[in-house]
């Protein structure tokens, strides 16, 4: 079922876009957790991290490379960043659209929430 990152994809509805490509869009989420807290999705609609297909290998890779760029595009290179896949209901799932979450810009504690 589609969600509403797939009406971002498709411009029904608006959203800061800092990077897009055939394969993954990245915009500024909604509800920052960070100075910097962007979202960076496939295009194909893969539902979570638990629905991973083999077939998925070179879209995950590819957004892993993109998270890399988006990144240093944004500044946080040197500093350091932290990448956040939440998937399903313990870790706080909300989107049912696989997304990393690129949080940076502030000292992130660990552990995590
Ligand atoms: P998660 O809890 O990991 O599923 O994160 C979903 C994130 O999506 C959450 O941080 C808020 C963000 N979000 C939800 N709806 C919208 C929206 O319409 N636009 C934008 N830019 N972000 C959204």
């Amino acid at each position: 079922m589609s969600t509403i990152f797939t009406q971002i994809i498709n411009r029904e509805i608006p959203a800061d876009i800092v990077y897009e490509d055939e394969v993954c869009l990245a915009f500024k989420d909604i509800n920052p957790q960070a100075p910097v807290h962007v979202l960076l999705i496939p295009k194909k609609e893969i539902v979570s991290m638990a629905t991973v297909e083999a077939e998925d290998q070179t879209v995950l890779g590819h957004l892993m490379v993109k998270a890399s760029e988006i990144a240093s595009m944004l500044g946080l290179s040197e500093g350091g960043y932290r990448l956040v896949v939440n998937t399903n209901e313990d870790a706080g799932q909300s989107v049912f659209h696989l997304h990393v979450h690129i949080l940076g810009g502030r000292k992130l504690t660990w552990p995590p929430g």
